[in-house]
């Protein structure tokens, strides 16, 4: 392989990404693998500002449309900063969430159509695309359930309700039937189960 594998982490909120990460992370420390991580939207000094406009909850009057812009504008920044100049050196890439947060979340749950999702995430990415994106499924029940264990607050994403989360999961699945790439992963299991999945696929793909 020419560059280095992007591997990315997509799900309802509460799905598991930070925990598979973690767990992916400490198994690649073990194998001295090179690897960066960064999360959507973030990951930048700029992008971590537009993170902080996108989550916060005082700002429940944002347009649908200023906020595909600023998840775009974060990706734009974190592509070419970060992502692209560490896959050119050959080191793995994880990403807690990418473009396919746009197209569920945006796209589908927000109905700005999944076509002007598709081309502004082009636009944004460069056209670059994860080689392997884990789409950690669970249902809108468990997601609640898993959350309310939380001890932090609901962002202004989090705050949108099941109605809102059962769209994104619909965005997914749809997601996931069009493309090879995205793996969908039953994340009901234990921690261990669902990692024991997530490493077939990448000792695969290596
Ligand atoms: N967003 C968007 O709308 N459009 C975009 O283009 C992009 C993002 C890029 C980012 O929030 C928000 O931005 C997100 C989508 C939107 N909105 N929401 N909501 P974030 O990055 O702060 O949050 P998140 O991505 O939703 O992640 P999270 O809430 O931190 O959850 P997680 O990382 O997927 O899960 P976790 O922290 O690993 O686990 C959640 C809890 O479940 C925790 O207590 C764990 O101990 C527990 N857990 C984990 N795995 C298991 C298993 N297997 N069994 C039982 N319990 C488990």
């Amino acid at each position: 392989m020419d560059r280095g594998l992007f591997i990315t982490f997509e799900g309802i909120d509460g799905c598991g990404k930070s925990t598979q990460i973690g767990l992916l992370t400490d198994w690649l420390e073990k194998r001295k693998a090179d690897f960066v991580l960064v999360r959507e939207p973030g990951g930048t000094p700029v992008g971590e500002k537009i993170r902080t406009i996108l989550l916060d909850k005082e700002n429940d009057g944002m347009s649908p449309v200023a906020e595909l812009l600023l998840f775009e504008a974060a990706r734009a920044q974190i592509v070419s900063e970060r992502i692209r100049p560490a896959l050119c050196e050959g080191r793995y890439v994880i990403c807690d969430r990418f473009f396919d947060s746009t197209y569920a979340y945006q796209g589908v749950a927000r109905n700005l159509g999944t076509d002007l999702v598709n081309g502004l995430n082009r636009m944004a990415a460069g056209g670059l695309e994860p080689d392997l994106t884990f789409f950690l499924d669970i249902s809108v029940d468990e997601s609640f359930k898993r959350r309310r264990s939380r001890a932090i607050e609901d962002d202004r994403i989090e705050l949108l309700g099941r109605d809102f989360q059962n769209k994104v999961r619909g965005g997914y699945l749809e997601a996931a039937k069009a493309s090879q790439r995205i793996k969908t992963v039953d994340a009901s299991g234990t921690p261990e189960e669902i990692f024991n999945i997530i490493k077939g696929y990448i000792t695969e793909r290596e």
